[in-house]
């Protein structure tokens, strides 16, 4: 594929006005034909023809104004069909037959078939395989659906908006006619045939309309629909409390279907979702499981508003729709949840994934100008970086100036392709505040490290922070320009209150808010009786890097005492990642590994302060984890011997912290009836994280095989099996334990792939010889990208010692995999190869093996669009 540069964007030359589809379904061979109400664009030239996209499309007929086009008129040519000849002035019609096989797309985008169902993905460029179209963003216009199926198979026939009638239709025939009112791209087309089951509720909106909310499963499954079916009621509920964001048509619907590339997919009224984000019941989901299905169902609805009431210009703007939905998500889970504990989750998930991608071959700006493969985009810097540039908005505003902006830009951009200089003039015309400074996190990759030294004038009461700022270099981006960060701090005092400076000089304050803004700063802070302990970038309130030389007994005092519980939990990871990243570089070279005895202390003292809650305690509980220590380290990293470190620290707590692991596995068992809350889902967390520590300190499988048997949900379950797999691989007990998982949940899918993923990632050199086991088991299925993934990607992603061999075998078994997926769906190859993105950060035995690994697959025939991407970056 041609490299797009955001700067060649240009309008089209003809303007959309509408267009009417219709369906005959057929398993191999359906007929689309699309009926598209076209005029020249004003301003456009007189001569240029209309050029519209497909993809491997079989196109069987091609009329204007209802008669056959001229072939002189016409080129169909590289997936592009080109009309010439089209009046100046003037609405034409243009008709586009095409024949599609559902069944043979494997790559799940455009119209395909999984189990029985039709369905369809169009984003980003899925709807160019069912016809040729004008298949971007910015081009907005109403659609009529209309399907024909057979009856028997296809009960249910649906699409986008409104149902405007069906009837019967001859032969064992029936149709359905569905229209959408409102304009909208083709990425957000939808269309579901099939015969499912329903669980229906309703949605009274703010001003008082009714929604029809409907949740088709497959038959059977109805019951394990109803939290999502409660998730979505709480989110409709939520955005118009918070965002005041009413839903604008009759009905809402979800379909759950089990093959799929993404979690879910945004489809104007008709969201099409992963299963496994909408099936969950006590028996087979687990807390992360429910807490996920909320975040997901939440996040779809949410793009009616950010995504398709205003939508992308292009796809450089992805993040305008998806870091700002990500941010709503993420605020809606902080609110029905615990707030503290979801911003660690979310700053964990943001650290492990989005700061070693930043840090890699494949960084890239969270507004990219360039790209060769949009698919490769969906990342984790639009998604999350792109929430957290959203989130700083609103740290820098204030919320009742960041509500503010977001009403304008509801109201200014309703209806439109927006960009995300739209979305900033908002703020700033909202604020009157200039957010040029501020729009660099959108320009420049790479993650910000801020060095900050500090000292203290006893006599003057002046307390002095030195601040540097340094942007890395990334690919394509070799100078950066400061950036404005805003940091939340405070300045702790021995006996637990704050100081309150008289005056703050050498950078601007707001509220709690510290504003870095050059290269160098120094800010003096007047007024302060005794030397204080700065606590910095509280709540994380920016996505950066910090270096900070602080005293494990200053870290020690933060994590034991700071109002903020994201910065408490913030200061025992900076106690444990200098003993982490000690304890691995005395075990490469063999030398002994020590503890510092104030990182024990301190985390047995959170884990047992009854005082705070489970989860937060479960958190401090779950040390910085292997690939944290990874990136910590820094490069030359040797997986073997960070886990060796890790282990060694780890063994130092349990051993210390027994008697209360004992006690907290005893008193938070949470018996009888199972609720998906938070309250209790923190502690079936604290428990299962004594479970694991329990584990070490007795050297016995006795007590996880118990918990095993005994669990009566599969938070417990699974977590037990996860200790007793991780820990004791070779025990009897895990043995009988395996089977008995895989007997009664063998025909649940989604829960096998649990069992594939808890093998997956047994930690060291067994690890590949297992998933190789595994994969000839009757139950994996190379078609379905859940099971691809839970087996495969978890073990690349998610098995450090296991995937990074020392010997190169797990990077040739990985190359394997990626040539073998990639000719049936190049969307999962792809992202499966992501795993290697830090390869050059691995010591030199490995890295070789890696490169190695990544040649033979950049050698392979007819490589997709999405591997080639990804692994020629990957090389560079
Ligand atoms: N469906 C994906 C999401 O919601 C892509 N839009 O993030
Ligand atoms: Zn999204």
């Amino acid at each position: 594929g041609r490299i797009i540069n955001l700067a060649d964007y240009r309008p089209t030359d003809f303007v959309l006005e509408r267009v009417d589809l219709t369906f005959e379904l057929d398993p191999t061979e359906t007929k689309c034909t699309s009926r598209m109400l076209f005029h020249r664009r004003e301003g456009a030239a007189t001569d240029a023809p209309l050029v519209l996209d497909g993809d491997e499309l079989n196109m069987t007929g091609l009329l204007y104004d209802g008669m056959p086009m001229e072939a002189e008129r016409f080129t169909e040519e590289d997936d592009v069909l080109t009309i010439r000849e089209l009046p100046e002035t003037g609405s034409f019609e243009i008709t586009v037959e095409t024949v599609i096989n559902p069944e043979a797309n494997t790559q799940l985008m455009g119209l395909y078939r999984t189990n029985g169902i039709y369905c369809t993905q169009c984003e980003a460029e899925g709807f160019r395989r069912i016809t040729y179209f004008y298949d971007r963003p910015d081009v907005l216009c109403v659609y009529t659906v209309n399907i024909i199926a057979d009856k028997e198979s296809c009960p249910l026939l649906l699409s986008n908006g409104n149902f405007l009638g069906g009837a019967g239709y001859g032969e064992g025939k029936h149709f359905a006619a569905w229209f959408d009112p409102h304009p909208k791209p083709s990425y957000l087309f939808a269309l579901v045939a099939g015969d499912l089951g329903v669980v229906e509720d309703s949605f009274t909106t703010m001003s008082g309309r009714e929604v029809a909310l409907k949740i088709y499963v497959e038959h059977g499954k109805e019951p394990r629909a109803s939290y999502a079916m409660d998730a979505l009621k709480r989110s409709m509920k939520w955005d118009e409390e918070v965002f005041g964001r009413e839903y604008d048509l009759d009905i809402f619907m979800i379909v759950a279907v089990s093959d799929f590339n993404m979690g879910a997919m945004e489809n104007k009224g008709l969201n099409v979702f992963n299963d496994k984000y909408v099936l969950a019941d006590p028996d087979t989901a687990t807390d992360a499981d429910y807490a996920n299905i909320e975040a997901i169902i939440a996040h779809e609805y949410f793009h009616n508003w950010t995504g398709n009431r205003i939508t992308c210009r292009d796809w450089f703007q992805l993040c305008l729709k998806e870091g700002l939905t990500v941010y709503r998500d993420h605020e809606f889970s902080a609110d029905q949840r615990s707030r503290a504990v979801k911003r660690i989750a979310e700053v964990r998930h943001l650290k492990s994934e989005q700061f070693p991608e930043d840090a890699g071959p494949l960084a890239h700006p969270v507004r990219p100008t360039k790209y060769r493969e949009i698919n490769n985009f969906y990342t984790t810097t639009v998604y999350e970086k792109g929430s957290e540039v959203t989130r700083m908005i609103a740290t820098i505003l204030g919320a009742e100036l960041f509500k503010k902006g977001m009403d304008l830009y509801f109201e200014r951009h309703d209806g439109d392709a927006a960009t995300i200089e739209d979305f900033v003039k908002c703020f700033e015309d909202a604020s009157g505040r200039d957010l040029s400074q501020f729009s660099l996190w959108y320009h420049q990759a790479g993650t910000p490290l801020v060095t900050v030294s500090s000292a203290y004038d006893q006599a003057k009461g002046v307390f002095t922070l030195s601040f540097e700022q340094m942007v890395p270099p990334t690919p394509g981006q070799s100078a950066k320009e400061p950036m404005h960060i805003p940091l939340r701090f405070g300045l702790l005092l021995a006996d637990g209150t704050e100081a309150e400076p008289q005056a703050i000089e050498g950078a601007e304050v707001t509220g709690d808010v510290l504003h870095l803004t050059q290269r160098q700063q120094t800010v003096t802070f007047s007024g302060i009786p005794t030397r204080p302990v700065v606590t910095l970038n509280r709540g994380f309130s920016a996505p950066i890097n910090l270096h900070f030389e602080q005293s494990p007994a200053d870290l020690a005092h933060i994590a034991r005492h700071d109002s903020d519980f994201f910065a408490r939990w913030q200061a025992l990871s900076d106690i444990a990642l200098p003993n982490l990243v000690a304890a691995a570089r005395n075990a490469r070279n063999a030398a002994e590994i020590a503890v510092d005895p104030l990182l024990v202390d301190t985390l047995v003292a959170i884990a047992g302060d009854e005082t705070l809650e489970p989860a937060f305690r479960a958190q401090i509980l779950a040390l910085p984890s292997e690939a944290d220590v990874a990136r910590e380290h820094g490069g030359n990293n040797d997986p073997d011997a960070i886990r060796t470190g890790r282990e060694a620290v780890m063994a130092v707590a349990a051993h210390k912290g027994a008697e209360l692991f004992a006690a907290l596995f005893d008193r938070n068992h949470t018996k009888g009836g199972f609720t998906p809350d938070a309250a209790s889902a923190g502690k079936r967390a604290l428990r299962n994280a004594a479970l694991g520590y329990l584990a070490i300190a007795e050297g016995r499988p006795d007590r996880a095989a118990k918990a095993f048997e005994t669990a009566d949900n599969m938070t417990d379950m699974s977590a037990a099996l996860t200790v007793l797999a991780h820990r004791f691989p070779d025990a009897p007990e895990t043995a009988a334990a395996l089977e008995a998982f895989r007997a009664r949940f063998a025909d649940n899918a989604l829960v096998i792939d649990k069992w594939f993923s808890i093998q997956s990632t047994i930690p060291g050199h067994g690890a590949l010889e297992r998933v190789r086991t595994l994969m000839e088991s009757p139950l994996f299925n190379r078609s379905n990208p859940n099971r691809v993934r839970a087996l495969v990607g978890t073990f690349a992603f998610a098995n450090p010692t296991g995937f990074n061999r020392a010997d190169g075998a797990g990077y040739r078994f990985l190359a394997e995999q990626i040539l073998e997926i990639d000719p049936k769906n190049p969307q999962l190859a792809a992202r499966i190869l992501t795993s290697m993105r830090s390869w050059r950060a691995l010591e030199d035995v490995r890295s070789d093996h890696a490169l190695n690994a990544l040649r033979t697959i950049a050698a392979g025939e007819k490589l997709s669009s999405d591997v080639s991407d990804i692994v020629e970056r990957m090389l560079k």
